[in-house]
């Protein structure tokens, strides 16, 4: 049973309709009772999971906003615990006013994630749904949020603990050799091993291998335009846009600095951003945002690089596409909405300095966007489109304990196949079954939820 009483403000700091002060914890309703003043004779302990209006008063009995104040009693909460909501005027001063004597009359500030830590220490929610919760919350597009929505109905859980479930299968098989532990491993014990070990290590390699499309969805694809000066990225971040972001002008250097943006590509969220042109420069502050694109670079999943049609290839395009060489890159022929006799470049000219594929566009008439969204998706999915009931591991936390188990997995086939003692083939067993059990909480250490829920939010 978890002591203290903790509170927060739930709802985002800025200018709102309402706001919300949550409380939860056994002293919930009290501290509630000391600060809350009905509009009519009405006692809210009575009035279980109903909205009553009154007033937030301070110790001098003066009003300090009108509210809405809802008692919900454990454990049908989202903690287990009894909360109290108070649905305030949505700005920052009676927030944080009513915090303050929520505070001042016994609870205590909740850390970020807290309320949901509580509900997975209460058992209302296992590891894996208490973080879909965040990734609801971050979701960028639909189809990231029924993946997260899926992940919190317990499908990814599930899934698990069957695994989990054969791996102890085995082990109580090798375990009830383990009287004799000078015997080597009883030959059907062996067999079940590396045959039902192969079959789950199976499972898991599928796993593994859809955490990359998962992570895709629920992150998106950091995507950067370059190209030298004037050729018309910012121009192909507005089309695909779909409206007129970032400047455009007929000046070289017209983006100084870089912009990013957020585009829906068949649910997959795309960041995208808007570079300066690169140019060679002995400008020295030039050279230094030249520098920065090249980290941007580094760091994106994707490249789009944009050559001009009119201009034809010049050195600098020659650089850029040299940069680009080991990357995942589509290249960009744009404004090819010109008579043909003015476009100078041909794709053989880009197939000679690198094998990447080659779109054909006019940033400024639309011509080629929809054919590039296209190519996008393929390339970042490999073609595939999963159906919404697949279990998609979307996390990188998820996919290394998976990874872990496997090995451990692996280990203790390799053993059961060199008929090693009972106890080693043993260890190597819980160890794949304990891995699992990170994913679902139930082997979690401190360390790990500590880190898990500092990544919340305030309130939630
Ligand atoms: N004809 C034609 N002109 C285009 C096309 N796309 C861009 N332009 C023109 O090219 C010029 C430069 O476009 P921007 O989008 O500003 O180019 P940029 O690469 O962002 O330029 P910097 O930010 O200066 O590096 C503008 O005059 C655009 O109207 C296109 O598809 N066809
Ligand atoms: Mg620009």
């Amino acid at each position: 049973m978890i002591e203290d009483t903790i509170a927060a403000i739930s709802t985002p700091l800025g200018e709102g309709g309402i706001g919300i002060v949550r409380i939860s914890g056994k002293n919930a309703a009290d501290i509630a009772g000391k600060i809350f003043r009905p509009g009519s004779k009405i006692n809210f302990i009575n009035e279980n999971r109903r909205l009553i209006y009154g007033h937030i008063v301070d110790e001098n009995e003066l009003e300090i906003d009108e509210v809405l104040l809802c008692y919900m009693k454990g454990p049908q909460t989202y903690t287990r615990e009894d909360i109290v909501e108070i649905h305030c005027h949505g700005g920052i001063v009676p927030l944080r006013k009513v915090l303050e004597q929520v505070l001042a009359r016994g609870a205590r500030l909740a850390q970020p994630g807290e309320f949901t830590k509580r509900a997975f220490l209460n058992g209302r929610l296992d590891l894996a749904q208490a973080e879909s919760i965040i990734d609801i919350i971050r979701s960028k597009t639909d189809r990231g949020l029924s993946l997260a929505v899926s992940q919190l109905k317990g499908n990814l859980s599930k899934r698990i603990t069957e695994i989990q479930n054969r791996i102890l299968g085995l082990l109580a098989r090798v375990e009830a050799n383990i009287d004799f532990p000078e015997e080597d491993l009883e030959e059907t014990a062996g067999e079940a091993i590396i045959q039902e070990g192969e079959e789950i290590l199976k499972e898991l390699a599928e796993m593994i291998s859809s955490a990359d499309k998962g992570r895709v969805y629920r992150e998106g694809i950091s995507t950067i335009i370059i190209g030298n000066t004037n050729v018309g990225k910012s121009s192909l971040l507005n089309a695909l846009l779909r409206e007129n972001r970032a400047i455009v002008t007929d000046i070289p250097g017209t983006t100084r600095d870089l912009i990013e943006e957020i585009i829906n590509i068949q649910g997959i969220p795309l960041r995208i951003i808007d570079t300066a042109g690169l140019r060679e420069t002995t400008d020295f502050v030039e050279k230094i945002g030249v520098e920065r694109t090249r980290e941007t670079i580094d760091k994106a999943d994707l490249v789009l690089v944009v050559l001009d049609a009119i201009r034809g290839l010049n050195s600098e395009d020659r650089a850029i596409l040299e940069l680009i060489k080991d990357k995942k890159a589509l290249i960009l022929i744009n404004k090819i909405d010109v008579a043909e006799e003015k476009i100078r470049i041909k794709e053989s000219d880009v197939w000679k300095l690198v094998e990447k594929p080659v779109l054909w566009i006019s940033a400024l008439k639309g011509i080629g966007i929809d054919r590039l969204e296209k190519e996008i998706f393929e390339m970042v999915t490999g073609g595939q489109v999963t159906g919404s009931d697949a279990v998609l591991v979307a996390n990188i936390r998820h996919k290394e304990v998976l990874e872990r188990s496997a090995r451990h997995l692996q280990e203790a086939i390799n053993g059961a196949r060199q008929a090693l003692p009972v106890d080693i083939v043993a260890i190597d067993l819980r160890e794949a079954w304990e891995a699992l059990g990170e994913i679902t909480g139930s082997t979690a250490t401190e360390d790990l939820l500590d880190r898990i829920f500092e990544d919340f939010c305030i309130g939630k």
